[in-house]
């Protein structure tokens, strides 16, 4: 019954299942994962496709075209899908101080060839959102860096790559990963909302949106399930990075529902009913405890976790208790707007109102958040 299967979207990065567990403190604990052998794991998971970073297919074949072409023929065995791809802009000393906005120019013109000729392969394999993570793209001083100028540069730079795609007649769009820190001590974008306004000044705005991750979010003490609530409000909601974080601390990447399950809980409900019908992506590491074998049952998890989640969340919704105590609480009655059709300000000071009244009349949010929770430790009934 929570067997995933292709038509519930869910993908993986292979940097994910793929990740060796290399830590600041301590070495690698896994052997390099083939991207071959990923595919064929996922596809008997149930998975619909994989994401990757142009590197990542160089795991165990360092010539890259034949790492494409063996890429593409597993692709073609398992039938996986690629709907997403990005650029490793991170891990060379070259992107130490950023890509699109270190202060060496010639850095900036180094990573924006090595995203187009990434951005070709990704249109190739029918890839239609771009990610755009800038991990490196920040500062440990604020004496190192002009915010002002960087932004002009991560501005040029994403400008830049949308004439490229409009050029090529691509049908990809641009999906920015917030983060407020780590790797750097702090990173431009940090958050959905930082993000947002940015894209507003971009050239091609409509072709920018966003691809939140859970932990890092949360890694800002913000909550996730209002940031994708005001990402889809703004139409931006491109792409989703799904994980487990425990709070403010270093980034997790724990499996979904790991980390804050609450709030997985109420991101499933929002991304069922919510209008986002793109891929259910997990950016997750497996726990470098794991061994190999590990791997595939934690990449298992991650699925079974969303479709538990989203089994709850229905019946959530279907308990005539909770519907009773919804009405109660007033939550549809939100989405009347505050002046009639034909009211103007002047209506406002007709009203016959007695604040100290409405001021002592209870809310019953708690009743609907044990509801919510009495769901998802099982003791309420099923859809
Ligand atoms: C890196 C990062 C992730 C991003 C990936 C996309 S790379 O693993 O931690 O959050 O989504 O570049
Ligand atoms: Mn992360
Ligand atoms: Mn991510």
């Amino acid at each position: 019954m929570y067997t995933p299967t292709p038509e519930d979207r869910f993908t993986f990065g292979l940097w994910t299942v793929g990740w060796q567990a290399r830590d600041p403190f301590g070495d690698a604990t896994r052997a390099p994962l083939d991207p071959v052998e990923t595919l064929h794991r996922l596809a008997e998971l149930g998975a619909y496709g994989v994401t990757f970073h142009d590197d990542d297919l160089l795991a165990v074949e360092p010539d890259r075209v034949k790492a494409v072409e063996r890429f593409k023929r597993a692709l073609a065995e398992t039938g996986l899908r690629v709907p997403m791809a990005t650029t490793n802009l991170f891990t060379h000393p070259v992107f130490k101080d950023g890509a699109f906005t270190s202060n060496d120019r010639d850095v900036r013109r180094y990573a924006l060839r090595k995203v187009i000729r990434n951005i070709d392969l990704a249109a190739e394999l029918g890839a239609t959102t771009y990610v755009c993570w800038g991990g490196r793209e920040g500062a440990e001083s604020d004496a190192a860096k002009d915010v002002r100028a960087a932004l002009d540069r991560y501005k040029e730079g994403l400008d830049l790559l949308c004439q490229y795609v409009v050029d090529k007649g691509y049908d990809i769009r641009f999906a920015i990963e917030p983060k407020p820190n780590e790797p750097r001590g702090d990173i431009l974008l940090p958050t959905i909302g930082h993000a947002l306004a940015f894209i507003n000044g971009l050239a091609h705005s409509e072709r920018v949106g966003l691809n939140p991750e859970v932990g890092h979010e949360q890694m800002a003490g913000l909550n996730f399930v209002h940031g994708i609530a005001q990402a889809l409000w703004h139409g931006k909601l491109f792409h989703i990075d799904l994980n487990g974080q425990h709070g403010p601390k270093y980034d997790q990447d724990l499996v979904f529902g790991h980390g804050d399950v609450k709030s997985a809980f109420f991101l499933v409900d929002l991304l069922e009913s919510g209008g986002y019908d793109g891929p259910r992506h997990f950016d997750y590491k497996p726990l470098r405890t794991e061994d190999s074998e590990d791997v595939w049952v934690s990449a298992a998890a991650n699925m079974r976790t969303y479709l538990i989640l989203k089994e709850k969340a229905k019946a959530f919704r279907a308990d005539p208790e909770v519907q009773a105590a919804l009405d109660a609480s007033r939550v549809g009655a939100l989405s009347q707007p505050t002046l009639a059709e034909g009211e103007n300000y002047d209506d406002l000071f007709k009203d016959a109102f007695d604040p100290d009244q409405a001021g002592e009349r209870g809310y019953h949010y708690s009743t609907l958040n044990q509801l919510a929770l009495e769901h998802l430790l099982g003791v309420r009934g099923a859809a």
